[in-house]
């Protein structure tokens, strides 16, 4: 089983594994062709007395465009095939299923939707997509998963993401690939694939604290974040409904789409790029929220999502946890996909 196992889990792993081995087989064929095509040309024109002078032959053409030609095609196929797997393995299906990940010296943290968190170990369901969104709270790790072929620098200060899918119930190793000090061989942990019966059986054994969502949108009152952040848009920071993936012009001129590490950035360290039309009153929030939180105000600020109609709300300046009419549905810790409603996409 072990055996079988590695070689076949991942929804990327069969493509990969035919890429490698492809790769392997023609680089060998051609390079031995080549190396005993240099062994018989050096046998068979061999000097053969002193005073022996070569003929001088002239171009070949269509020799010169075989040799040219082909090897271009050959090894241009093989790049586009490696670009197809690099984009297969660095754009995640929309349906997929966000896994927050924190890394510090020697462990890994893991965080779902509904809120289960977990050490050194992650479950998920066999045959969805999860992508990972990888953080690491010191130095640089690296999330390794020989078997379903995935590799991923997990750094500090910003967001770096994989995903996979897992296809054969089972566990797999979990390594830090990256050596990141004393214990780095210790930082090791477990993939359980789970058939997707037990993965909500045991989804509903955690999530005491409500889903991530849930857990964001405490924080987002308890840190005071309402005071200034609005639903209604007038509030003396931006309206944050919609922001994720949303292109923000800064006051630089600059424009950056608010990603993971954009989101991260605006709530720890405020001041680095200032939201066009706004002043820079935010308070820094480095060093008063861990990596968990600032993941479950992602999280938040992800699941509040755009406004009904896709418009901006307007209207009169409304109090503080005012959601512009909708409450958005956090409460279903079991059923993590439910609590990022995004209207007609699924
Ligand atoms: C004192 C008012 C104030 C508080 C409190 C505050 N913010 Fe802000 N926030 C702002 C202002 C003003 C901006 C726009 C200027 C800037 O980019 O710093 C901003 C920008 C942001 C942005 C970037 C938004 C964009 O459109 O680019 C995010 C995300 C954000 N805040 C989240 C938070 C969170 C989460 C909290 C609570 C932990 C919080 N803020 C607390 C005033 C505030
Ligand atoms: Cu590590």
């Amino acid at each position: 089983m072990t055996c079988l196992s590695l070689l076949l889990q991942g929804s990327v792993t069969h493509e990969y594994n035919l890429f490698f081995w492809a790769m392997v087989a023609l680089c060998s064929t051609v390079g031995t062709g080549i190396a005993a095509f240099l062994i018989y040309c050096a046998w068979h024109y061999r000097r053969r007395s002193a005073d022996e002078l070569p003929s001088q032959l002239a171009l070949n053409i269509p020799a010169e465009v075989t040799w040219i030609a082909l090897p271009t095609l050959l090894f241009i196929t093989m790049f586009a095939y490696g670009v197809k797997i690099y984009f297969d393995l660095e754009r995640p299906p929309d349906n997929s299923e966000d896994v927050y990940v924190v890394a510090k010296q020697w462990m890994w943290k893991t965080q779902h939707l509904g809120g289960q968190r977990e050490i050194d170990t992650l479950h998920v369901p066999v045959g969805r997509a999860i992508r990972l969104n990888l953080i690491s709270q010191d130095v640089i790790h690296s999330f390794f998963v020989p078997a379903f072929r995935i590799k991923q620098d997990v750094l500090p200060r910003r967001y770096t993401s994989i995903w996979f899918k897992a296809t054969v119930p089972g566990t797999y190793h979990l390594f830090c690939a990256e050596y990141c000090g004393t214990e780095h061989s210790q930082m090791i942990g477990w993939i359980y694939a789970m058939d997707p019966k037990d993965y909500q059986t045991w989804l509903q054994q955690g999530a005491a604290e409500g889903s991530l969502a849930s857990t964001g949108e405490k924080l987002f009152h308890q840190f005071g974040c309402g005071n200034c952040h609005h639903f209604s848009g007038h509030g003396r920071g931006p309206n944050l409904r919609g922001l994720y993936q949303r292109p923000v012009q800064l006051s630089s001129g600059e424009i950056v789409i608010a990603d993971e590490t954009y989101i991260r950035e605006s709530i720890l360290q405020s001041r680095a790029k200032i939201a066009q039309g706004f002043q820079p009153i935010m308070p820094i929030f480095q060093g008063q929220l861990s990596e968990e939180q600032v993941a479950a105000l992602i999280a938040y600020i992800k699941a509040i999502g755009p406004a009904p109609g896709g418009e901006m709300p307007s209207g009169p300046g409304e109090e503080m946890g005012d959601y512009g009419g909708i409450t958005p549905d956090l409460s279903h810790p079991a059923s993590p996909a439910t609590a990022q409603p995004k209207p007609g996409v699924r």
